[in-house]
């Protein structure tokens, strides 16, 4: 498949932080091993004047997806500290929007689009199609494209560029069917 990139398409990094990433407090297993074809795509993206869209988990101190707050995760992506930067090996331009996820203590919010302003600002600039990779394939990933899917976007998964926490075994292989079956496109870099 050849895609051309266009300046209403939008990619849609998820969740690239110090926490998710090898030596991370929650850590996928080869999580900084995308981020060169991340860098791929974002050139590409940005060469087309297309936006650049990355999402952050940025939780408060005592927010409750934490084990010491009632949750089921390791205290993670704490707002405003080192583990919850974005990995310092991806080059984001000067223009790419930030958006900030799961920011109230009640509440959890795996995909980009709970809770943000993403859907507002995508379909005011008229986004019809959108890119996602990053991590975790079985959680922020899929959950952004689904909605993506259910709000009405053509949504493309960066095959190669999705890095999965596999608590149970095959976790990512199926969160990548479910994505496909609900009507995601799967591509890797040679599809542009
Ligand atoms: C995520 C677990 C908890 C993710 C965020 O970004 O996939 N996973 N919070
Ligand atoms: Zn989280």
């Amino acid at each position: 498949m050849k895609i051309r990139i266009r300046n209403k398409d939008t990619l849609v990094v998820v969740d690239v932080q110090k926490d998710f990433c090898p030596g991370g407090a929650l850590e996928v297993p080869q999580g900084d091993e995308i981020i060169p074809i991340l860098n791929k795509y974002i050139e590409i993206f940005a060469s087309h004047a297309a936006p650049i869209v990355v999402t952050r988990d940025w939780h408060p101190e005592n927010h409750s997806s934490f084990k010491d707050y009632g949750g089921v995760w390791p205290r993670h992506c704490v707002r405003d500290t080192e583990g919850a930067a974005f990995h310092a090996g991806l080059n984001l331009p000067k223009d790419t929007i930030v958006v900030s996820k799961a920011t109230e203590p009640e509440k959890d919010a795996y995909s980009g689009f709970d809770g943000t302003n993403l859907e507002k600002a995508l379909k005011g600039q008229g986004i019809t199609r959108i890119f996602v990779g990053g991590l975790a394939t079985d959680y922020c990933v899929k959950a952004t494209v689904l909605d993506a899917l259910r709000l009405g976007f053509c949504t493309f998964v960066l095959l190669d560029a999705i890095k999965g926490v596999n608590i149970v075994a095959d976790d990512s292989e199926r969160a990548i069917i479910d994505m496909l079956e609900k009507g995601a496109i799967g591509i890797t870099f040679q599809d542009l």
